[in-house]
């Protein structure tokens, strides 16, 4: 294992970028199960809590920062996450549930476990302690939008598709965007990636997706 130093100026730039993308996606996770919760009335109390465990993160990754002395980098953040974070908003008030489950629950969940994940190995010991519950949490989530996802598979399941191949594309480009900042603080970012089609594609094939399709989905992510 290599040692890091967490007090470089190049690990502390990089770690306020990064930092600033993971306070802003839990931020909006936040709003999207409230949101959510509005909207799937059966659900509003589950919906409500995986919401104030969304907004617990985001506190507790300000934490993160604060223990390192280093301000998040947020500008970038909300630009990275504005595509998503629209195309959310814009399909719930169209009606749609099934793309805000999809961007939320399937995709940025999948995006947030593989990441976090990869994570765990370099982050500094206070970071570590709080990554370590966050992804128990984010497997809560995913699970969620699973069990949904699953029960309106069959009247959805081209929805679905048409929606994985737009927004696996978005969150490419936010993966790009992290490449060098990912690298700089210790983090392979081609294994998150592979993290990420890995279980994106068994999250795929538990709501209903044959395999063939799944892995077609999940190639197409990464062809770009
Ligand atoms: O469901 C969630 O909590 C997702 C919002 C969080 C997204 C996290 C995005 C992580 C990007 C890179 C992090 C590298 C450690
Ligand atoms: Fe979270
Ligand atoms: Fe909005
Ligand atoms: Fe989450």
């Amino acid at each position: 294992m290599k040692t890091i130093n967490y007090y470089s100026s190049a690990y502390r730039t990089a770690f306020s970028h990064i930092n600033g993308v993971v306070i802003m996606g839990e931020t909006h996770a936040a709003q999207h199960f409230q949101k959510l919760a509005k909207a799937i009335h059966q659900d509003h109390d589950e919906l409500m809590a995986l919401a104030a465990m969304e907004a617990r993160h985001a506190r507790d990754f300000v934490g993160c920062g604060r223990e390192l002395g280093i301000t998040a980098a947020i500008p970038m953040a909300r630009r990275l996450f504005q595509p998503l974070h629209s195309h959310f908003c814009t399909a719930l008030k169209g009606g749609c549930l099934v793309r805000p489950m999809v961007i939320q629950g399937l995709i940025i969940e999948c995006f947030a476990i593989a990441a976090y994940h990869c994570y765990l190995p370099v982050a500094d010991p206070y970071a570590k302690k709080i990554t370590a519950k966050v992804i128990d949490d984010e497997h809560l989530h995913l699970n969620y939008a699973e069990r949904w996802l699953k029960a309106n598979f069959a009247e959805q399941q081209e929805v679905i598709a048409e929606c994985c191949r737009t927004e696996l594309a978005t969150t490419m480009t936010i993966l790009k965007e992290l490449w060098q900042h990912l690298v700089a603080i210790g983090i392979d970012p081609a294994e998150v990636v592979a993290e990420f089609v890995s279980l994106f594609n068994d999250t795929l094939i538990a709501i209903g997706f044959h395999q063939n399709r799944a892995r077609a989905i999940g190639a197409a992510a990464i062809a770009r």
